[in-house]
């Protein structure tokens, strides 16, 4: 066995068992990192689960900042991270997680490589508002560049809002997350990268770099507007996104 195999295998147990690791010990390449997502995410498809997309990361100097990596990631999505939209998660389900607001695409046709915003814009059916729950699998959520790649970039789970078909312009609108009424975050789409749609537009290049694309019926989480706050068991999160409408879930213990 390889030792990407090695510490992809130990990567989706500390996930399977929401257990948390130690960060990777020896520096690694990027292509590695990616390597060793890939492998891990293969786990998970080896026990059933379905792709349904992926994510950006490091789209909004808010989340640069907290999580101090500078470049933009991209991690993978099986429907297993789909919670309902009002569902409940439990918090024993993840090592500690956090949430923070995001706006998804859906694609009516693939893309990759190099697209306009216009084409990437043609190519989505419609767009929602969503909750990511991001969840690191390394000790105190602490990683490098490289060890946040190869950790599916903290991929865990996502709740999705009202799907709209013809949205309007998504270059700033308003997004307020509140836990039990109270707000901890307040942001604006404009803070992905000035426009959500440029997420869109890195996330065609960034697979294509790796020899992937993104499907015809695949979902595009365009990354957290503002910093992630970390959830306990009983919060009631809400985001609210200006035109685009309201998503809820709620943890347990
Ligand atoms: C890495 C994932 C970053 C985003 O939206 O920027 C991310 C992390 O913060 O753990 O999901
Ligand atoms: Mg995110």
């Amino acid at each position: 066995m390889s030792a990407l195999n090695e510490i992809a295998d130990r990567l989706d147990q500390a996930m399977f068992t929401a257990t948390a690791t130690p960060q990777i010990e020896e520096p690694i390449s990027l292509d590695d990192a990616y390597e060793i997502q890939r492998l891990a995410f293969a786990n998970r498809l080896a026990r059933g689960e379905t792709r349904v997309g992926m994510k950006m990361g490091f789209t909004s100097r808010a989340k640069m900042v907290q999580m101090g990596v500078d470049e933009m990631i991209w991690g993978r999505l099986t429907d297993r991270m789909l919670v309902e939209e009002s569902g409940e998660v439990s918090k024993a389900d993840y090592v500690h997680p956090r949430a923070e607001p995001e706006i998804v695409f859906l694609l009516k046709k693939e893309l990759a490589g190099t697209v306009t915003a216009i084409e990437a814009m043609a190519a989505v059916e419609a767009v929602a508002p969503a909750i990511e729950i991001i969840d690191s699998r390394y000790k105190n959520f602490k990683f490098s560049h490289s060890d946040v790649v190869a950790d599916n970039s903290s991929s865990s789970g996502v709740v999705i809002g009202p799907w709209t078909s013809q949205p309007q312009d998504l270059s700033n609108l308003g997004m307020i997350l509140s836990a039990n009424g109270e707000a901890r975050e307040i942001g604006s789409t404009g803070a992905i990268l000035g426009h959500p749609i440029r997420s869109l537009v890195a996330a065609a290049r960034l697979v294509a770099d790796r020899g992937e694309t993104l499907p015809a019926g695949s979902i595009v989480m365009a990354g957290g507007a503002t910093a992630a706050f970390a959830l306990q068991a009983g919060d009631n999160v809400l985001l609210e996104a200006e035109n685009l409408g309201r998503v809820q879930f709620t943890v347990k213990a």
